[in-house]
């Protein structure tokens, strides 16, 4: 049981995170104002097609992208998770690695921060801790402007795990429980194709760290690469994925396409429970 400021996360069985963004492509009028009507609508949609919580994020982190200032963040996602937080019976992540952001979101009732930086922006540590949230740690190589540029390893999964083994522990001198992190090995983030398959073929390997762990693979270009379709068309792939994460140990998956994730997980539980009888 997760304690998401209020609302109740139970990972004793898988959870669907949908993904809202909340960048100047997505609920804006064209211009800069971001619609909360049509953002607030697509989160409602999705939990009702059984989304167990919702990430929001206003900055992209896409590989080469160019970060926003924190003025432009803050005024692109509060209003949207006071809205959802407030509306919804779900849990809000917010989606940030800025601490400005972190502490604004929690006091509009944000109840977990997700951080592809796994705090280690200045000041992060501290903002996490104060707000009392679960906070998702990422791995991630280098930084989304540069991360796809022959990312290097010496064994990817024991790099990642040592990475996260160190945030845990740093973490947790700082005041921020392990019983409140969640672990994430950025599937994407500095990783070639065969790293990604590798995290994803050994992710169990994450478990002896005593953290859930989350996933994100939803249209990512590695599942692309190996289908060889464009974005709109990764979602079989997709479905795929998640269900090897959660066989292979994910407690939570990131995902844009809800309602097929959430099929595709009660198919993975119904054969489970088959086969413990
Ligand atoms: C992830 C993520 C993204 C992920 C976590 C995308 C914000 C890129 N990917 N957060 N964020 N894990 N925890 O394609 O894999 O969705 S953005």
């Amino acid at each position: 049981m997760l304690d998401c400021g209020g609302k109740v996360l139970d990972l004793s069985a898988p959870r669907v995170m949908g993904i809202l963004n909340v960048t100047p492509d997505s609920f804006s009028d064209g211009g800069d104002f971001f619609c909360v009507d049509a953002a607030l609508r697509r989160a409602e949609a999705m939990v009702a097609e059984g989304a167990d919580l919702i990430d929001i994020g206003g900055e992209s982190t896409r590989p080469g992208s160019a970060g926003v200032d924190a003025g432009e963040e803050l005024r692109r996602v509060v209003p949207v998770v006071e809205a959802l937080a407030r509306r919804l019976p779900v849990p809000i992540s917010i989606d940030t690695s800025k601490p400005d952001v972190m502490r604004a979101a929690a006091d509009v009732g944000a109840g977990m921060i997700n951080d592809v930086c796994a705090l280690q922006a200045a000041g992060a540590l501290a903002a996490a801790a104060e707000t009392g949230l679960p906070v998702c740690l990422m791995h991630m190589l280098g930084e989304p402007r540069t991360m796809q540029h022959d990312p290097v390893y010496a064994d990817v999964v024991s790099d990642v795990a040592a990475f996260l083994a160190a945030r845990i522990a740093v973490c947790e001198e700082a005041g921020i429980p392990r019983a409140r992190l969640i672990i994430d090995p950025g599937f994407g983030f500095g990783k070639s194709l065969t790293h990604n398959l590798c995290l994803l073929a050994r992710l169990d390997d994450l478990r002896s760290l005593g953290a859930p762990i989350l996933a994100g693979l939803s249209r990512k270009s590695s599942l692309g690469a190996v289908v060889g379709r464009p974005v709109e068309g990764r979602l079989a792939a997709s479905l795929t994925a998640a269900v090897l994460a959660v066989q292979n140990g994910a407690a939570i998956v990131r995902v844009h396409d809800v309602a097929q994730t959430v099929d595709a997980l009660r198919i993975l539980a119904a054969v489970s429970a088959a086969r413990q009888g």
